[in-house]
């Protein structure tokens, strides 16, 4: 797969040319091709995931590349059009972050891709996020409240609880975060083999957040737009998932985690 800055290689004069291709040329050496997994947790996504699936296959390519679907057990057709539309299919019945665990574990890729199946993640976002982790980085998250970043989805209720968990987790860790329950986002093999997730549901995106700090990997945040869910209903609940959040924290605050 090209890095996301190929287009630029064309264009200019000759000189300018040769110039681009011998940078173009060393930075392919330094960071050889590396196969890309995109892990996407489902529970009944039967409209979208097909879809999604489209768009990444577009940007990743599909040669030496792999999208992993890790299904709770959905009610709807999801899992036949994800296999239609050539995922590796596992299965979780305990919840998202359960989930997108076993999917990281069972990844092949050298850089590895969370990401939501429900149409807010942008695809074409994946390439900085990949070409982060090619250049150095362990972690690269999606910020949708980071300069360039935004949300058409979220409501005022979860706004300020994302704010609120941002700024518990940036005063008790010493981070410096602007996200933090997104799901948008790339890994290294090594970061994986750093954190250690046991979250369950939705604390998964904040336990990754802590112990990437705690870690003391590096972390980059990119921004990221969200847009709506396009079919279908969320599955976060705001107050209990919120409430597994700040245990979440707590627990890692004080060191039982
Ligand atoms: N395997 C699995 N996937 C889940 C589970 N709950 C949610 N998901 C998936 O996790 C991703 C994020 O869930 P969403 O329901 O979109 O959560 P959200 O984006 O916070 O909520 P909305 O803004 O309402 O969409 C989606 O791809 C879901 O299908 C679960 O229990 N098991
Ligand atoms: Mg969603």
């Amino acid at each position: 797969m090209l890095p996301a800055f190929a287009p630029y290689l064309v264009g200019g004069s000759v000189s300018a040319q040769v110039y681009k291709i011998k940078c173009y040329l060393i930075f392919m050496r330094r960071y050889p091709h590396t196969n890309v997994s995109v892990v996407i947790p489902t529970l009944n996504e039967e409209k979208n995931i097909g879809r999604v699936m489209d768009e990444v296959w577009r940007f990743i390519g599909r040669r030496g590349n792999e999208i992993i679907v890790v299904d709770g057990n959905s009610e709807d057709d999801t899992v036949r059009v994800a296999k239609a539309h050539g995922a590796r299919i596992l299965m979780d019945n305990i919840g998202k972050g359960s989930a997108l665990a076993k999917g990281l574990k069972a990844a092949r890729g050298g850089i590895i891709i969370s990401m939501d199946a429900d149409l807010s993640h942008k695809a074409k976002e994946l390439l900085l996020i990949i070409d982060s982790i090619r250049i150095g980085y362990d972690v690269c998250m999606g910020s949708r409240f980071m300069e360039g970043g935004k949300s058409e989805d979220i409501s005022f209720v979860r706004m300020v609880g994302n704010k609120f968990f941002v700024h518990l987790v940036n005063f008790a860790f010493g981070a410096n975060y602007t996200d933090m329950c997104y799901g948008y986002r790339g890994f290294s093999r090594k970061a994986l083999s750093r954190l250690h997730l046991k979250e369950p549901g939705f604390g998964i995106e904040t336990e990754i957040n802590i112990k990437a700090k705690k870690a003391g990997l590096k972390v980059i945040e990119v921004p990221s737009v969200e847009k709506k869910r396009a079919y279908g209903t969320g599955k976060l609940r705001t107050f209990s998932d919120g409430y597994q959040i700040l245990m979440t924290i707590i627990k890692n605050w004080i060191g039982i985690a």
